[in-house]
């Protein structure tokens, strides 16, 4: 009997006082009893309730990523934003600043713009034609015959937004965590000298995957499966999980091609001014974070068969093409490849307990021209057969878990990084239930 109110309440945004109190018993239960090194037991992939949890625990309070400045160069340029239950307007306004709003239309909840990305000057709702300016104020809403009301308590609801480096991290909760303007500090001299305000989207691709969010991201997370990408591996030194003094002799001069390539890549970025060390604290704060530049094999340039550039300008003030991939994964929706010519952002918006948006998109520097400079199937192949790779091996995963069958598996020293999303996860889970 408890499904209609919990739906009822749950419409009105009171996820957690619409739980019944056995319900958070036996989720906290699993959150606290879960085996730790283990991957996660079947409801956290396939249970709508825990995926409830996750947007309230997880998407309703932590930065996520949404979007970068160069999806949005002019003012008025928007992009929408959507997962889990919300849609948010992320919005390029008059000062060059970002304003993020819910697009909920403040008369009677329609969705103001219907549209994934586009330019407007007052954001008007298509339903009763309530209009708002740019940053969300209520500007116009005219009935006939009508008593006038106060148009300022209806304005359209705003959300926090940080930009760094060109990236826009959106924070819908009311109090956001404070150590991302921390996390912030840490990446900012990494990818500033690539300058995303000069750049422009080459492509960008939406793949929905039939996978829990959880699945697509702890498959990021590891290397282990990079077998399973051939077309990414001969960018990458295909050494994974192997650690010194245990080198196979049949890669060994792989491995000592890639000790040399990362430390003549380390010396360029020396001479540059560059940052390159590893930065690892994935689960040690709120906005975890890794970051690291490392090199590629071949030419050492870009994501393609012999490691040779694949747009010929060269991103912001960089002197060099052969810097490597500056990678960085943040918590707990996104991961990047900052390279010399290109720049991919990937940013995972859930959907539903079973199925995940994944928004992928290059850029390349803002005067580079589409054939002359670049071959838009060359640069996009790389990525474009891995996601779908990756897109794969989730789908199996999400059917696994949805199997009696299904408990949970150890994970591997090379899977550190999984077990350090999970960590994160649970914990935060963890906080919010209490
Ligand atoms: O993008 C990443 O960081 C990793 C590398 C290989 C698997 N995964 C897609
Ligand atoms: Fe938006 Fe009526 S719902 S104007």
């Amino acid at each position: 009997m408890s499904a209609p109110v919990h739906t009822l309440l749950k419409s009105r945004g009171k996820l957690a006082s619409s739980l019944r109190a056995e319900q958070v018993a036996e989720i906290t239960e699993l959150f606290d009893f879960r085996r730790v090194g283990y991957s996660l037991d079947a409801p956290f992939y396939t249970d709508p309730t825990i995926f409830d949890i996750d947007m309230k625990a997880i998407f309703g309070q932590h930065w996520i990523f949404a979007a970068s400045i160069a999806e949005l160069p002019e003012p008025g340029d928007y992009v929408t934003v959507d997962y889990g239950p919300f849609s948010l307007i992320v919005l390029r306004d008059d000062d060059g600043g970002v304003n993020v709003l819910h697009n909920v239309c403040r008369h009677r909840g329609a969705r103001v713009l219907t549209e994934p990305a586009g330019t407007t000057g007052n954001l008007v709702c298509g339903y009763h034609s309530w209009t708002y300016s740019p940053r969300g104020d209520l500007v116009h809403a005219s009935a006939p015959g009508e008593t006038k009301f106060d148009k300022g308590c209806f304005g359209l609801k705003r959300a926090h937004n940080r930009v760094v480096a060109g990236l826009i991290f959106v924070c819908i909760a009311d109090e956001p965590p404070t150590d991302f303007d921390e996390t912030g500090e840490i990446f900012e001299p990494y990818l500033a000298p690539h300058d995303l305000s000069k750049t422009k989207i080459a492509y960008q691709q939406n793949i929905i995957e039939d996978g829990n969010w959880k699945l697509v991201m702890e498959n990021n997370r590891e290397c282990y499966h990079c077998d399973g990408h051939p077309e990414l591996a001969c960018s990458l030194f295909p050494t994974w999980g192997l650690t010194e003094g245990l080198i196979p002799l049949h890669l060994e001069e792989v491995w000592d091609r890639n000790k040399q390539a990362q430390s003549s890549l380390e010396d360029r970025c020396r001479r540059y001014g560059l940052p390159y060390e590893v930065v690892e604290e994935l689960d040690t704060r709120v906005a975890g974070i890794r970051i690291s530049r490392d090199a590629l094999d071949g030419d050492g340039e870009s994501f393609s068969p012999d490691g040779h550039r694949l747009s010929k300008k060269l991103l912001g003030d960089l002197r060099d093409f052969r810097l490597g991939r500056c990678s960085m994964h943040l918590q707990p929706n996104s991961w990047f490849h900052f390279l010399g010519d290109h720049v991919i952002t990937f940013a995972v918006f859930p959907v539903n307990e079973h199925q995940t948006l994944v928004r992928t998109t290059w850029l390349v520097a803002d005067d580079a021209v589409e054939g002359v400079d670049y071959d838009l199937k060359k640069l996009t192949h790389t990525w474009k057969q891995t996601n779908l790779q990756d897109k794969a091996f989730v789908e199996l995963c999400q059917k696994g878990a949805g199997s009696p069958a299904y408990e949970p598996g150890p994970y591997m020293k090379s899977e550190y990084q999984v077990e350090a999303f999970i960590n994160w996860y649970v914990q935060r889970v963890q906080e919010h239930l209490a």
